[in-house]
């Protein structure tokens, strides 16, 4: 069978039903058998419902309606109910045919006797049985344009004329963003044991051993609010076992973090650090953002740890720390745009400008750079029901390509990741992608640190 209740097809459907869609299989003829009680035990009361043909020629068409199917009623009105085809021929060929305008008249049809039954598109009445490999269905006023506008289709060019099938399924119709069928780019295993396997990666982690400096520095950049002191606050509660909150969060209109702050994380049960640091920055906001000296300063080496960020002026060489001769382990060896992916359509143009800037000139400086897109619990309800359908959810694959594309950085960069901040607890799946997203920065960081070795050697 060509035409699979698919992606697509759900796409298509949610764009006709006129909202994003979930479709649960309430009922399937080759599964629950070609009985009408069985229909209604599955189906009734359960609204609205799509109802699937599958033919034998490789023709899928069917039937949404808003209302529950009952086991009696008779014929009644459902003004948005329409009928339409997706394949034809095994050919994506998806049409619509709404309700006649001008029709008056009853389309779906409630009885104990029968199965699934719309005006010009009927299944089953008594028992149906798969004869020579398939179901022998209805074909009174199959798809004949007296009750919805067919738009030039008919019984021929919808199921070749006939209604013979190898399958009809009813589908539950839920609000809801769309799942997708393939994980739009390779999921983790979810599982406990992946999510250790991959602290002991970070606990592990050395920096590009010939360079020989002690740890990676991971600056973190972005708006006010876009979760840079709740990721560093995450990373070290996984590792600490137990809520962490270190660096001070919140919300509030001005950056809650006024000064830089290199992070170090412990391994409680060595009681040493890990060898890097989360390097923690002011957020830039509408009339404040890092000046460009600072930024240098700060990817240079030069900004002492705990130094103020002056909105009026830019630092110099005179601020007490100052490192004047930098080398690379003051460095910074990657950096992440750390951005809200649930407010990222409406950040002002301004402020999307300066992180523009900011990439430029880190790019600039030859650091790696990757965006960590926080707060997918915003962003998707699949993933605030279960964060392990973040690679699932065509919400996130789409809000991961627009900012790819808006701060132009390959989409392999972007990184959707969840803070703490509701739980009271820890959560595997969340300390998954949070853990998987710092390793990929350390794994940047090394690039970078390789590229230094070769270039002084
Ligand atoms: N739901 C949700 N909330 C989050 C997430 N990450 C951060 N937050 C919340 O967003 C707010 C801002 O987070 P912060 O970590 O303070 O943001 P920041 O980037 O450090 O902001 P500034 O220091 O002010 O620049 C806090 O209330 C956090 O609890 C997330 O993944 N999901
Ligand atoms: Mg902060």
């Amino acid at each position: 069978m060509d035409g699979k209740f698919d992606f697509n097809v759900k796409k298509r459907l949610s764009e006709w039903i006129g909202r994003d869609s979930q479709f649960e299989l309430l009922y399937k003829l080759s599964r629950d058998g070609g009985a009408p009680e069985k229909f209604h035990e599955l189906c009734d009361d359960n609204d609205p419902t799509v109802t699937i043909f599958y033919n034998t020629d490789n023709n899928v068409y069917g039937g949404y309606t808003s209302l529950s199917w009952k086991s009696e009623g008779g014929w009644c009105m459902d003004k948005l109910s329409f009928l339409f085809k997706l394949y034809t021929n095994k050919r994506w060929e998806p049409r619509k045919c709404p309700l006649l305008k001008t029709n008056n008249y009853t389309n779906v049809f409630f009885s104990s006797g029968s199965g699934p039954w719309f005006e010009n598109l009927r299944s089953f009445d008594n028992f149906v049985d798969k004869t020579f490999g398939y179901y022998s269905l209805s074909t009174d006023g199959l798809f004949d344009g007296d009750y919805y506008d067919m738009g030039g289709e008919n019984a021929q060019s919808v199921a070749n004329g006939h209604n013979n099938v190898t399958d009809l399924e009813v589908y539950l119709v839920k609000d809801g963003p769309l799942e997708l069928d393939v994980s739009w780019r390779d999921p983790p295993e979810w599982t406990l044991k992946a999510s250790e396997e991959l602290k002991e990666l970070i606990t592990n982690y050395m920096p590009f051993e010939e360079v020989d400096i002690p740890e990676a520095n991971i600056l973190l950049l972005g708006q006010v609010g876009a979760g840079k002191s709740s990721f560093l606050n995450t990373i070290n509660s996984i590792f600490k076992g137990r809520m962490s909150s270190r660096a001070c969060t919140g919300s509030t209109e001005n950056s809650l973090t006024k000064s830089f702050e290199k992070f170090r994380v412990r391994n409680p049960a060595t009681k040493t650090y890990l060898k890097f640091r989360i390097c923690d920055t002011r957020g830039v906001e509408e009339g404040f953002s890092i000046k460009s000296e600072d930024l240098g300063f700060i990817l240079d080496g030069n900004l002492p740890n705990h130094y103020t960020f002056n909105p009026v002026e830019k630092a110099t060489p005179k601020v007490p720390g100052f490192i004047k001769d930098p080398t690379l382990k003051d460095r910074m060896h990657a950096v992440v745009f750390v951005i809200d992916g649930s407010t990222f359509d409406v950040l002002p143009e301004g402020i999307i400008k300066k992180l523009k800037e900011m990439k430029t000139f880190v790019v600039e400086r030859g650091a790696p750079q990757l965006v960590f897109l926080t707060k997918m619990d915003k962003v998707c309800k699949l993933v605030e029901k279960d964060i392990s359908n973040v690679y699932l959810s065509e919400v996130v694959q789409s809000a991961v390509s627009r900012v790819a594309d808006v701060i132009g950085i390959p989409r392999s960069h972007v990184l959707p990741v969840q803070n703490y901040e509701k739980e009271t607890k820890l959560q595997t799946n969340l300390n998954i992608l949070a853990l998987g997203a710092l390793h990929q920065a350390l794994m940047f960081a090394d690039d970078f640190l390789e590229n230094q070795y070769e270039l002084e050697n």
